[in-house]
């Protein structure tokens, strides 16, 4: 299959007015081209209209998280209406930090991704196994727990919205990336558990990111792997044009 490779910043709660500002110059004036590779960035709610009226326009803007209910009484929600309003077409779902910080289940993760992609969204849905399940050879039981509520309520057509972003968690921030090799038997596993869960033609179609310590110098091994098909960077994404290094298939 061909699938176009995609890569997403995720800066997390990080910015200031000035930065963001500075980073988008510099995603503006990088040599990045979309048409080899589909950018999306990701910047904190409160910068996200800046940001989409200054960034390129061949480069989307995402949510990091969205509130799955019609807007109405929920003081401190961002409902998914509000965000298409405004003419937002992506949403980061489910990401580690969110479920261990914010009590985020699979369930609750799958539930968001299909309201999102009902609401015209395309979705960056994130999993990944912790450190102890790595070490006790729990991968990927971890995966089918995470998986399994995402297959019981997308549809077929409802998966050409979703891109999976594999993050194993002790990868994230850490400095420790994946080895090309993890990534890719974990990616290839997670193909196969599509193709035995969903079906062929969604094995094949979609796009699995790896995330966990990406940047300019490891992203052309991992990219090669024919079961990774893009990257969601955090801490690289926030130094601008690295984060453009990062991005190509070598
Ligand atoms: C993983 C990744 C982006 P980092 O969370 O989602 O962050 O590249 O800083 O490990």
């Amino acid at each position: 299959a061909s699938r176009k490779f995609i890569v997403g910043g995720n800066w997390k709660a990080n910015g200031s007015p000035d930065s963001v500002k500075k980073l988008v110059k510099d995603l503006n004036d990088g040599d990045i081209t979309a048409k080899d590779v589909e950018v999306v960035c990701a910047p904190p709610f409160v910068f996200l209209s800046e940001v989409q009226g200054s960034l390129r326009k061949d480069f989307a803007v995402a949510a990091q998280n969205l509130w799955d209910k019609d807007p109405g009484a929920w003081t401190g929600e961002i409902p998914a209406q509000m965000l298409a309003d405004m003419g937002i077409k992506w949403v980061v779902l489910g990401h580690s930090e969110r479920r261990e910080n914010c009590g985020e289940t699979s369930q609750i993760v799958a539930e968001k991704t299909k309201f999102a992609v009902d609401n015209g969204f395309s979705t960056l849905t994130c999993i990944g196994e912790k450190l102890d399940a790595r070490e006790g050879g729990k991968t990927f039981e971890v995966l089918d727990e995470q998986l399994k509520p995402l297959a019981d309520v997308l549809s077929e057509e409802d998966w050409e919205k979703v891109v999976l972003a594999y993050e194993p968690v002790w990868a994230i921030g850490t400095g420790k990336v994946a080895t090309p090799e993890q990534a890719e038997e974990t990616h290839a596993y997670i193909r196969k558990w599509l193709t035995d869960n969903v079906s062929e033609k969604v094995s094949d179609s979609v796009r699995i990111q790896y995330g966990g310590s990406v940047n300019d110098k490891n992203a052309a091994d991992l990219g090669q792997q024919p079961n990774i098909d893009g990257f969601l960077v955090g801490g690289a994404s926030l130094k601008g044009v690295t984060y453009g290094g990062a991005v190509r298939r070598a």
